[in-house]
């Protein structure tokens, strides 16, 4: 029985150092240690044996169960400690390797170009106004020259909330606003803003859109003040060499009205798709604002004058950016609007 014990351990004891993980030495310790393990059957076969050899023996085979058992909890933390070591080197960060790019969002490109244009006009001493989206019939229209049933008011059919109230069609209401404001003073405002319209959505119109407004009251101000100060805007916003060209047009709240047109940024006023081969494309309106506007307001239209002029943002935008379709600023695909993003490491 000792050789067969000695046999036993030597077997065991081999079997534990060969395993090479957890689950192999699980294995082990369940075959050779478990309750139905050889080891167990040596203790119960000692009934067997003479009585004055049972302690003998029962002290023996306890002895090799210990050992056998330490040789396992030996090997068990080696296995430990390796498994945790190779999930170590599994799950390692280098932190030598360069970080991967990050996507940082951007202005709308709307955004971007209002904000240019705010910045130019600031910096020539305007002053940025905000007037409300919902607005009164009288300030929409009647303070701008356009009594209930003028036929221009066609032009800018909207969406009434109610007889008196409705959504802006233009900027322009703010000029009336901020003319009753500064009750007879001198001023430079631009006044950047939504307007609605009952316009079918199509390449080049929506039915809300952006509108930057500019107004300038004071004494002796002239229609060149008026045309150089949207030259500078011209060359600022499409280059230096831009020239402008101011047509005859009619808006009710200016007297005379204009549209102006750029020369051509892409072909120079030769003529292409852009210009429709004219070698103009049209900017914005304008003109000097209608007596009858001033004295609406409270300012003597004896003494002082002023100019304004309104833009659409979109179409600017459209023509900087070479964008085809006015829908791509209002229907979010990142797609088009990523092509305006930075990315920064
Ligand atoms: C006006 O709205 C006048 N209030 C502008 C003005 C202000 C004239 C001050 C004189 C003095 P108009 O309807 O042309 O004018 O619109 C101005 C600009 O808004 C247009 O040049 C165009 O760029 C833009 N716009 C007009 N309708 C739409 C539309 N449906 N979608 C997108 N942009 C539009």
């Amino acid at each position: 029985m000792i050789e067969q014990l000695t046999q036993l351990k030597e077997e065991v004891i081999e079997k534990i150092t060969a395993t090479e993980n957890i689950k192999q030495l699980n294995e082990v310790r369940v075959a050779y240690l478990g309750k139905k393990g050889p080891i167990t059957d040596l203790l119960k076969g000692m009934g067997k044996l003479p009585v004055e050899e049972r302690p003998k023996m029962g002290a023996l085979v306890n002895e090799v169960r210990a050992e056998v058992q330490h040789i396992h909890d030996v090997r068990k933390a080696t296995l430990e400690e390796q498994a945790i070591q190779e999930q170590l080197e599994k799950e390692a960060i280098d932190v030598t390797l360069p970080g991967r790019p990050v996507k940082v969002a951007n202005a709308h490109p709307l955004t971007r170009v209002i904000e240019e244009i705010e910045d130019l006009f600031i910096s020539m001493g305007y002053e940025v106004a905000e007037g409300p989206e919902v607005e009164k019939d009288y300030y929409n229209f009647e303070a701008l020259n356009l009594p209930k049933g003028h036929p221009a008011r066609d032009m800018q059919d909207t969406f009434y909330i109610s007889e008196e109230i409705l959504m802006r069609t233009h900027t322009s209401p703010v000029q009336a606003r901020t003319m009753e404001k500064k009750q007879g003073a001198s001023f430079k405002i631009i006044c950047p803003g939504k307007v609605f319209r009952r316009d079918n959505d199509d390449a080049t119109h929506s039915h809300q859109f952006t509108q930057i407004e500019g107004l300038v009251v004071g004494e002796n101000i002239r229609m060149s003040d008026l045309k150089g100060t949207l030259d500078i805007f011209a060359k600022k916003m499409f280059g230096e060499d831009r020239e402008i060209r101011l047509r005859p047009s009619f808006f009710p709240f200016t007297e005379p009205s204009v549209e102006m047109d750029i020369s051509c940024f892409k072909c120079g006023g030769e003529g292409c798709n852009v210009c429709k081969h004219t070698g103009w494309i049209e900017i914005l309106g304008a003109g000097m604002v209608h007596p009858n506007v001033l004295s609406m307001a409270g300012y003597d239209p004896k003494k002082v004058s002023g100019f304004a002029f309104g833009m659409g943002p979109e179409r600017i935008a459209m023509l900087k950016y070479g964008v085809d379709d006015i829908r791509h600023f209002y229907t979010n695909d990142v797609r088009f609007l990523s092509q305006f993003h930075r990315t920064e490491e």
